[in-house]
């Protein structure tokens, strides 16, 4: 208790760097860093009584209807300012729905912004976060320009853009910090100046002590600690997670006791790891300068374990706190508010009088009613004018048909009766109203207004899944591959081998990590040879660790760089598949286009040996991936014409190299580097005229088998290599192969219903396919439980040809 009234001097020298040039001989030098040191912390608490009030109102906001959830930062103030004044231009955060009064002390979010997200604005001028497509306290700035360009990121201070899953951020956290690792030991991107300045930038992680509990929390830090980046994870600990206290949470209840094996020591990697008190506003102030110069200088990770936080409107406001907390605990969480602790504080070192704090209170209070005001009609006001618009049109066509005129006039007093009117209430009526005008022309301009906020609609709510502009991966030009007359005829892995030692060569910016690819140069030799050529800095192992390679790969390539980050078997996907589905797959669309992640995953997979060896659950990936393309190469030319049209793009893809392709022969293509295979265009891979098989990767050699024991008995069969699963067949090329076949069969060695039926739904619904149908269409998949081992496993678990040949057979005799 005492440290709070110690002088301020001896920690003055934090705050402002002023404070380094005070000589205490000089008593004007000292005035003048005074009152400097007293602006910054009066400042300081400005920003947490903004915030505090910030969240009082935002609660109330829900509370009264305006707004369907807040979840908000009171409790936590005080370590955030303090958390601000270390964070500089170029640094990186990536935390969670808590850091509001972080982002405004920062400068990186005002009030009115806030609120507009409270109340899901949809424009991004006053919702520059995510547009209205995220919960409130989901922070993001803008990295890449409309052109899909990166913006100088040193010059700007960078929040990735916030998900909801808890411990989601770790992963990219660790992949952001890894990036400053990256570029201070590769010399080639020395010039990348806008990337970087020499590894010099942080990334600050942020994580409630209740979400430490998850996996990617206990990967991360384990990963952290080996790799040695510039990560500074703050730990904010307020004793819950919702409802649940940290006893049931973490070993011995602290998160800094059950790190202590993590602490880095003399001669030893690990993590610096700090405790401090979260109402303490000097010793955060100091405990953080510290430990983030640490990070900074040294790419030692450093962990704040931030205790005695509270929440005086508890966790959001889905609940109450009273429900869980005995009154001892409120009674506490009340003394111990940061916010009363600094003004007692501020007041105790004579930096302000009480009535100096009150009018500041009063005047901070004041502006967030204001700006939330503002807020409030900047985000109504553009509904209401549709309103007044549909209104006009509905009043309109009522006069002119007045056998209508009851009716209509009925829908305007709804509409109109409606305080709060939504942009589907408009919708909704004017559709009601075309209902009862029918064609008539009367009711043009009503239509006119109906489809035009339609297309507006769309465009607020369903754009931006992908890249749009001129780096999206559905851009990039067809460039075919050429073979030379004499061209070497090679095994798989060495095509990708010689394309992979091109690619190093040709783009410092790649990178390729993964279990076993560095040193060995991975499981099928695709890298062999090469992480000596090109540096462990660039080509190197990891630990077994799926989903934390996939936040490096994240990392990485939102800070501009190219990684090809490995899962080493497509089973294993499963481990790496939460940042992928949650945060990649989601990253350009959350922020509108504002963030992009240009990760390639590479993996192999189809059929090998046994469960766990041969899977190909592509409808999983499929259904968790949408955001990202998904290309399934039949052989590794494919592959490698698939990887240089990711690499030219901002999209994120994942390639699946075939398990069993790598020692099938293949003719090595003469411009590597440069031929694409554009996605979502099918290949026919074999001519014919009866009946249409549409598959891809391994399943294909057995679908070519089973073409050959067809065609002796006179049944010719077209094959169709789809090459990409996201997008699928974009020009319809296989209802053109159906009109003419007039039967269609899909296979794969999916799960039945898997990725078989995704094809099926494509070619019936979407390309109208069922039209054109002499015979019921059939999908022929693996069994429904996983691979049994060796070659007899394989064959009675996954399609073979004699099984495609009989439903073939059957389909020509329907
Ligand atoms: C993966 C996942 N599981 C559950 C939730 C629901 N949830 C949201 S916040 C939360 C508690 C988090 O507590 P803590 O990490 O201590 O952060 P605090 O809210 O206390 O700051 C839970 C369980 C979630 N968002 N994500
Ligand atoms: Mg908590």
């Amino acid at each position: 208790m005492n440290r709070l009234f110690l002088t301020t001097w001896d920690r003055s020298a934090y705050f402002c760097p002023m404070e380094q040039a005070y000589d205490p001989a000089q008593p004007s030098a000292e005035a003048l860093s005074f009152e400097k040191f007293r602006e910054e912390v009066l400042q300081d608490y400005r920003w947490v009584v903004l915030s505090r009030e910030t969240s009082l109102l935002g609660r109330k906001e829900v509370l009264t209807g305006k707004a369907k959830f807040g979840i908000f930062v009171d409790g936590k103030e005080v370590a955030q300012v303090a958390m601000a004044k270390f964070f500089q231009p170029g640094d990186f955060r990536s935390g969670y729905y808590r850091d509001q009064t972080f982002m405004f002390a920062s400068g990186l979010a005002t009030v009115d912004q806030f609120f507009a997200q409270l109340y899901a604005d949809p424009s991004l001028e006053r919702e520059p976060f995510s547009a209205g497509r995220q919960m409130n306290g989901h922070f993001a700035t803008r990295w890449v320009d409309d052109n899909g360009q990166w913006l100088p990121l040193t010059e700007r201070k960078n929040v990735s853009s916030d998900i909801a899953p808890t411990a989601g951020q770790m992963v990219r956290g660790l992949g952001l910090a890894f990036a400053s690792r990256c570029f201070r030991n590769v010399p080639e991107l020395a010039a990348e100046t806008g990337l970087s300045r020499n590894g010099n930038e942080v990334c600050f992680c942020t994580i409630g002590d209740a979400s430490t509990s998850e996996g990617q929390f206990w990967e991360t830090i384990n990963a952290a600690g080996v790799l040695q980046v510039p990560l500074a994870v703050f730990v904010w600990d307020d004793g819950y997670g919702i409802s649940v206290p940290k006893k049931y949470q973490t070993t011995k209840a602290s998160i800094s006791e059950a790190l202590k094996g993590f602490q880095k020591e003399d001669g030893t990697n690990g993590f610096q790891i700090f405790k401090v008190k979260g109402w303490d506003y000097a010793a955060l102030c100091e405990t953080f300068e510290e430990g983030i110069r640490i990070a900074r200088e040294t790419h030692t990770p450093v962990l704040f374990h931030v205790e005695e936080i509270t929440q005086p409107q508890g966790h959001s406001t889905s609940g109450s706190h009273e429900r869980y907390k005995t009154p001892e605990r409120l009674e506490w969480e009340r003394q111990w508010d940061g916010l009363v602790k600094m003004r007692e504080w501020i007041i105790a070192n004579a930096l302000a009088t009480a009535e100096e704090l009150e009018l500041l209170e009063s005047e901070a209070r004041e502006e967030v009613r204001r700006l939330k005001q503002q807020a409030w009609e900047g985000y109504l006001i553009p509904i209401k004018k549709q309103v007044e618009r549909a209104t006009d049109l509905l009043n309109d066509v009522a006069s002119k048909m007045p056998a209508l005129a009851g009716g209509l006039q009925q829908l305007v007093k709804e509409l109109t009766a409606l305080r709060e009117p939504l942009r589907r209430d408009v919708l909704r009526t004017l559709n009601q109203a075309l209902l009862l005008t029918g064609k008539d022309e009367a009711a043009y301009w009503l239509r006119d207004q109906y489809n035009d906020l339609r297309q507006e609609n769309k465009e607020l709510y369903n754009t931006h899944l992908y890249n749009e502009g001129p780096n999206g991966a559905l851009r990039v030009p067809e460039v075919k591959a050429e073979f030379a007359d004499d061209a070497p005829v090679l095994n798989g892995f060495e095509v990708l081998n010689s394309y992979f030692d091109r690619l190093f060569a040709s783009n410092p910016k790649t990178f390729a990590f993964g279990e076993d690819l560095g040193y060995i140069g991975d499981v099928n030799q695709g890298f062999a040879g090469l992480q000596a050529k090109y540096g462990e800095h660039r080509i190197f192992d990891t630990g077994i660790r799926e989903l934390t390679i996939m936040g490096q790969g994240i990392g990485l390539a939102m800070r501009g760089l190219r990684p090809i980050a490995e899962i080493q078997y497509l089973d294993y996907l499963l481990y790496g598949l939460q940042p992928l589905s949650d945060d990649v797959a989601t990253l350009h669309y959350r922020t509108k286009g504002q963030q992009s992640c240009p990760l390639i995953v590479r993996t192999r997979g189809h059929r090998l040996e046994g469960i766990w060896h041969s899977g190909s659950p592509m409808g999983m990936v499929l259904n968790a991936l949408r955001g990202m393309y998904v290309c399934v190469p039949r052989n590794m030319t494919q592959a490698v014409g698939m990887y240089n049209t990711l690499l030219r793009s901002n999209d994120p893809g994942i390639v699946v190299e075939c398990l069993n392709g790598y020692r099938l022969k293949e003719k090595l293509p003469a411009n590597l580097l440069d031929y694409t295979v554009p996605l979502g265009v099918p290949e026919v891979v074999r001519e014919g005229a009866d009946i249409t098989l549409v598959t891809y990767g391994s399943t294909l050699r057995i679908v070519q088998d089973a073409a050959q024991l067809l065609e002796k008995q006179g049944i010719s069969c077209e094959i169709i290599d789809v090459q990409t699963l996201l997008p699928f067949d974009i020009h319809h090329l296989i209802l053109g192969s159906l009109k003419k076949t007039n039967r269609i069969a899909f296979i794969d060695e999916d799960v039945p219903g898997g990725a078989a039926a995704f094809m099926f739904t494509k070619v019936m619904e979407e390309q109208g396919g069922y039209r054109w149908l002499d015979v019921a269409p059939r999908t022929i998949t693996a069994k429904a439980h996983r691979p049994a081992y060796g070659s007899d496993g394989d064959y009675f678990s996954k399609p073979n040809a004699e099984e495609i040949q009989e439903v073939v057979l059957e389909m020509m005799a329907e």
